[in-house]
């Protein structure tokens, strides 16, 4: 097995343990710490579950114990895959307890990531839920082990079907007498996945729990907290900006919604109090509309995040006067560096900055082309490196040699600009992917997947600006002979074992592509003019 590592020069390493950023703890201490400080206070709300945080902890145990029995050894990597429900957590914090180690997916990934993550983590075990949302995961882990055969172990949450039911563990074998090293690496999180396929992002304790525990407090959590995880827990931003995680750090409580949607997690912020969420902006938009008049007293929500694409200043200003909260700004990446708006922020900054980092060690640089610094205000490249920001990813030299400088800063691909005190407005990206309600695609990956279509020649896939989705993907595809109809081109698409939200959004054939006179033009540029004709065709400014 490829051994996970993610190394920081030891100067640095020295200066972040000096400063307390990196505090010599992991997850599991974490979670035997809160349990034996305040061992009857509830930690979890999921369902029809509650549990205290003495609770969690001894969940966590029996499933490290089991799992551990049913064959795992530490250091074997488990991708997990489990929608919003208490036992993300206890199956987690349960990994950790054994030292085997997560790969966190979406719920809406399919065979194609889900086979991709496995094969590149060499997993040998596969955590689902049995349904979630109309979708039967047992069918995904046939699949999966039909082609990935190294995953061995498969375990569910809820109806195992033909497989081990997670409340079917068998007696627990004993658990590792030492914790992992703080230094470890203690998971591996998934990439927006920028060009080609997502990268596996190697994330130790020292470097989370920095993250994590320093984002509850800019956000204001303590024990009277309580946070409502509406997206999909197993991202970046609710696991850990500050998410579930910062919340249990702060010993406060996690609401696990099983939808984002204003009719579900509405009438749980009603119940159960709840004093802060996080959300994409296509669904604050959503929020805001539903808020206007329903029937549920959301008035013990004190804060509205709105992150993992660009909130646009006319919709930021009308989170306190709809909601009566404060709005946060969040910027963040799965690869480490995460801004915030402070909730004291002049609203100027609140409704028109995607924030300023964490940590006053988070290097920020921005760069033009040719690599200098610009000058305060003006657009840049933005790259980054500090405490809790990668230094590679996991299995994967190309990316590498592309994404980070030979002296350790990551190349985030985000174009910014720096404000005074360090705040920084996105204007975009010198990347080509699309950034689909904060879903990230790859346009490199559709269009590897369309051509395997027999009746498509050439496709490029570019984003087009979309009021709701932010922005929406479109392919322009250029027919061998008789042009497919375009759903069943999306039938196609989703027939190749791909999460849905990657099918294109729309279709548009056409007869060429243009090229130069050498008869060639990178795929970049091709996909710049292709967009700016059709937005300058449709009157639209791109
Ligand atoms: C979050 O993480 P990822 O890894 O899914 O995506 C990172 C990328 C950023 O590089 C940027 O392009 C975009 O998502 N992004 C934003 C944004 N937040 C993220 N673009 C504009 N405005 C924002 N507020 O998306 C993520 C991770 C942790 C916390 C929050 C978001």
């Amino acid at each position: 097995m490829i051994p996970l590592r993610q190394i920081w020069p030891d100067n640095l390493a020295a200066r972040y343990r000096a400063a307390g950023y990196w505090r010599s703890a992991t997850f599991s201490q974490m979670l035997r710490d809160r349990a034996a400080a305040h061992p009857d206070r509830i930690a979890l709300v999921g369902g029809t579950e509650r549990w205290s945080y003495a609770e969690l902890l001894a969940r966590a145990e029996r499933i490290a114990g089991g799992l551990l029995a049913l064959g795992l050894k530490p250091g074997d990597r488990v991708v997990v895959q489990l929608p919003n429900i208490p036992e993300f957590l206890s199956v987690v914090f349960g990994l950790f307890r054994a030292r085997l180690i997560p790969v966190y997916a979406l719920p809406a990934h399919r065979l194609v990531e889900i086979a991709h993550f496995a094969r590149k983590a060499e997993a040998r075990g596969y955590i689902v839920a049995d349904r979630h949302d109309g979708f039967d995961y047992r069918a995904l882990a046939d699949e999966l082990r039909a082609e990935v055969s190294a995953v061995e172990h498969v375990v569910v949450a809820g109806d195992g079907g033909p497989y081990r039911a997670l409340a079917d563990l068998p007696p627990p074998a004993a658990l590792p007498a030492e914790d992992a090293a703080p230094s470890d690496v203690a998971f591996l999180q998934i990439s927006g996945g920028s060009t080609g396929l997502s990268k596996l992002i190697p994330r130790t304790h020292d470097d989370y729990i920095y993250s994590f525990a320093a984002s509850a407090e800019i956000c204001g959590l303590g024990p009277d907290s309580v946070y409502l995880a509406a997206l999909p827990v197993a991202h970046n931003f609710p696991m850990s900006s500050p998410g579930v995680f910062g919340a249990l750090h702060a010993g406060a409580r996690v609401v696990m919604s099983p939808s984002p949607s204003p009719e579900v997690a509405f009438p749980l912020i009603a119940r159960e109090g709840v004093t802060i969420t996080g959300l994409v902006p296509p669904l604050a938009l959503l929020w805001l509309q539903a808020a206007a008049n329903t029937p549920h007293d959301l008035s013990s929500l004190k804060v509205l995040q709105v992150g993992g694409a660009k909130f646009m200043p006319e919709a930021a200003r009308r989170v306190r006067p709809v909601l009566g909260c404060t709005l946060q700004q969040v910027f963040g990446m799965a690869e480490g560096l995460v801004n915030y708006t402070r909730l004291d922020d002049p609203e100027e900054i609140i409704v028109g900055t995607q924030g300023r980092p964490i940590s006053e060690a988070d290097e920020v640089l921005v760069l033009d082309d040719a690599g200098h610094p610009v000058a305060e205000g003006e657009v840049g490249n933005l790259l980054t490196r500090g405490p809790y920001t990668i230094r590679a990813y996991h299995n994967d030299d190309v990316a590498n040699a592309r994404s980070f400088t030979p002296d350790g800063y990551y190349r985030t691909g985000d174009v910014v600009r720096r404000l005074p005190g360090g705040y920084l407005v996105v204007q975009g990206r010198a990347t080509d992917h699309i950034n689909r309600a904060g879903e990230k695609i790859s346009a490199e990956e559709i269009e590897d997947h369309l051509q395997a279509h027999a009746q498509v020649f050439d496709a490029a896939v570019v984003s087009l600006p979309d009021d709701y989705l932010g922005e929406r993907s479109c392919a322009f595809v250029i027919p061998a002979g008789d042009p497919p109809k375009a759903a069943a081109l999306k039938a196609f698409m989703r027939g190749r074992g791909l999460a849905a939200f990657k099918v294109p959004d729309q279709i548009i054939f056409v007869d060429a592509f243009e090229t130069t006179a050498v008869g060639k033009v990178s795929r970049k540029e091709l996909r710049a003019s292709l967009r700016r004709r059709f937005l300058a065709e449709q009157g639209t400014r791109a």
